[in-house]
């Protein structure tokens, strides 16, 4: 079997429509029973006619399907969650360190979310489990003069987040996938999840959140990827 390029669940549209998108292809095939992957863009097609509640559509201009996260690499870190800390910092009144076991205590926010990544692949419907980067804030009591946030990763990866956009609900210092701790090559044992931006963003094995007053670009915004990263307007480049 070919490697498959589009994959998605049927779950994810209804019936109607994944036979519709079916019937516009050349073939299915089954990939352990869920999977299919379709031979042309018709499921792709029809998933970029559903909404978003605030009216965006669901599939970003320019992406395809996958039904799960494709491992992109990076340098690893330490996946212990033994080992874990988190540096909470910078433009704050009370900066702190957490480790794995006072994460967990955080309250918890189980949410389901769509990621586009920059290479062009989505994933819709991805579940997480995690920390709210906005009640971490709270705690730190970040000050009026923070404008950004940096996450730091291991080795020396960074991204760069808006403060304003940081703070929205959805975004995650997650430790679970998909029901299961993360797993290394998706950054275990905690990275970071901003699902409005393009993923590079979402930082795998963080160790650090801190609050700037001025801006700096990341590992991938030096390097010629677009500073704010927003999917809908296709802000892949600088
Ligand atoms: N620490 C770290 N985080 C990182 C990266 C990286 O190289 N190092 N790559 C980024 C990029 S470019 C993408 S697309 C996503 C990929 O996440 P995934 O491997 O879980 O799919 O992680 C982002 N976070
Ligand atoms: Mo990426």
């Amino acid at each position: 079997m070919e490697k498959p390029s589009r994959v998605m669940a049927p779950t994810m549209l209804d019936r109607r429509t994944f036979l519709r998108a079916v019937a516009a292809g050349t073939g299915v095939c089954a990939l352990g029973g869920a999977t299919y992957v379709l031979a042309d863009d018709g499921a792709t097609r029809q998933a970029a006619t559903l909404k978003r509640p605030d009216g965006r559509p669901r599939l970003p201009p320019s992406q395809f399907l996958l039904q799960r996260l494709r491992p992109m690499g990076g340098s690893e870190g330490d996946p212990s969650a033994k080992s874990f800390k988190l540096r909470v910092y910078g433009e704050v009144e009370s900066p702190f360190e957490i480790d794995f076991t006072e994460l967990l205590k955080m309250p918890q926010v189980e949410q389901t979310c769509d990621v586009h990544c920059v290479t062009k692949w989505t994933v819709l419907d991805s579940h997480w489990t995690g920390v709210r980067v906005a009640d971490l804030a709270e705690r730190a009591k970040v000050k009026k003069s923070a404008r950004h946030v940096i996450f730091e990763a291991a080795h020396g990866y960074t991204s760069n987040v808006l403060l304003r956009e940081a703070l929205a609900p959805n975004v995650l210092v997650a430790h679970r996938y998909e029901g299961a701790p993360l797993a290394r090559p998706h950054g275990a044992p905690v990275r970071a999840l901003v699902p409005d931006l393009y993923f590079w963003k979402s930082a795998k094995w963080l160790t650090g959140i801190r609050f700037s007053a001025v801006d700096q670009p990341g590992y991938w915004e030096v390097r010629g990827y677009n500073n704010h990263a927003d999917p809908w307007r296709e802000e892949r480049y600088g």
